[in-house]
């Protein structure tokens, strides 16, 4: 070859990296966590020239915050300590057992996320970074070895609503080269969340690659809503552009979502090859979305055989009317009068919720309504949901 070409060959292979990525000179600092064999976990930060550094994250301790909604446990504090080279460290002082972590940095008070990390997963309007110890139940959070499900965004029209909207979709393996029809979950996030949630932090395809290929979960379609109705779609994916998230949005359990499921209903089972029957159908959501999952379960008495209350709200708050919250106990009568094939309530024995709860199972135990039961430790947070949904999907559809 001429030595021009060989030049220019060798040109475009050093080059080329320039046009594969913007941050090319972008190097790691630190190496950061560091997961020790032991499952003990170091985290670093390069900041030679700050005066205090800690980490918040929920592998510590937790500790009381106060908040609208009353005191919960919320994420620990501890310090990190300079090193000489103006690294700051901390090392767990025991390993971790198996779970999703999130954390960040607190330098001289200001909130940052971990340099070092590239895994940061939104939660409403923060982003913490993100880190897996492996084993045991964290295992079905994992991406392993299986066979894969596909995942994607789809606009649904909501002549409810008078808009298009946006819904994240999971098809399990298998489903593209079958004529078979499938039973679908519908999955529903809590206040603040959006159609990304439960995709994100709630590992829902990941967990259900994983409950479907050891046997444990049937194959089953996932509709991942969007339940704010006064949005199309997530901040950042709808036509209001980059909008701030927020927990306060208009429209919110007030019973409009409620009265538009049917449309979601209507979208899939016209678009994907489904069980349209009751008993093909199931509907769990957390917090927010366990506040919608009844309601609706209830609304509509003959679409949903299967209903899960994650951590669940469940009376609508003072002054809040709709035709969707009148009449509850008749509602109820009619939903319960052919029990459904399960009704699964679970909450954190530190939840907030926790006493709203335990009213709803003494309304159901007086009228002789039947559900089961499932209580965890901890609050209000991801880890529960994600054991929540771990719990729900192997006895649906069975
Ligand atoms: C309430 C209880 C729970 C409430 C909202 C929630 C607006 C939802 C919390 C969540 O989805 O995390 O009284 O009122």
């Amino acid at each position: 070859m001429e030595k021009r070409y060989v030049v220019l060959i060798a040109l475009i292979g050093l080059l080329g990296p320039l046009f594969a990525q913007q941050a090319l000179w972008g190097e790691k600092p630190v190496v950061s966590p560091e997961i020790h064999k032991d499952k003990t976990v170091t985290f670093r930060l390069n900041a030679p020239n700050a005066s205090r550094v800690e980490i918040t994250g929920d592998f510590l301790p937790a500790q009381k915050i106060v908040s609208p909604f009353g005191e919960f446990d919320g994420p620990g504090i501890v310090e990190l300590k300079k090193t000489e080279n103006g690294i700051w460290e901390y090392t767990t002082p025991a390993s971790l057992a198996p779970e999703l972590y999130s954390y960040s940095f607190l330098v001289d008070g200001l909130k940052i996320n971990d340099p070092a990390n590239v895994y940061r997963i939104r939660d409403v309007a923060t982003t913490p970074n993100v880190f897996m110890i492996d084993g045991e139940r964290a295992d079905l959070y994992k991406v392993n070895s299986v066979p894969h499900g596909s995942v994607s965004r789809r606009w649904y029209p909501s002549p409810k609503l008078g808009m298009d909207r946006r819904l994240t979709i999971y098809t399990p393996p298998g489903y593209e080269e079958s004529d078979a029809d499938y039973p679908v979950l519908y999955l529903l996030h809590g206040m603040g969340g959006d159609e990304e949630a439960w995709i994100a932090l709630g590992r829902t395809s990941q967990i259900l690659d994983n409950l479907i290929a050891s046997g444990k979960g049937r194959p089953m379609i996932v509709v991942m809503t969007n339940g704010n109705a006064a949005q199309e779609a997530a901040p950042g994916e709808s036509s209001s552009g980059f909008t701030y998230p927020t927990m306060q949005l208009p429209l919110t359990m007030d019973g409009t979502f409620e009265t538009a499921f049917p449309d979601v209903v209507d979208f899939v089972d016209r678009q994907y090859r489904t069980d349209k029957s009751k008993q093909g159908r199931a509907i769990a959501g957390l917090s927010m979305g366990g506040y919608h999952s009844l309601h609706i379960s209830k609304q509509y008495p003959d679409l949903f055989d299967y209903v899960g209350l994650f951590s669940a709200a469940i009376f609508p708050n003072d002054g809040v009317t709709s035709p969707i919250y009148e009449d509850m106990d008749k509602k109820l009568e009619k939903q319960f009068a052919q029990a459904p094939a399960l009704y699964w309530i679970a909450i954190g024995d530190k939840d907030f919720l926790y006493k709203q709860n335990q009213d709803y199972r003494n309304l159901l135990n007086k009228n002789g309504y039947g559900y089961v039961y499932y209580e965890t430790p901890d609050g209000h947070i991801w880890k529960n949901w994600r054991i929540y949904l771990t719990e729900f999907v192997p006895m649906l559809f069975k």
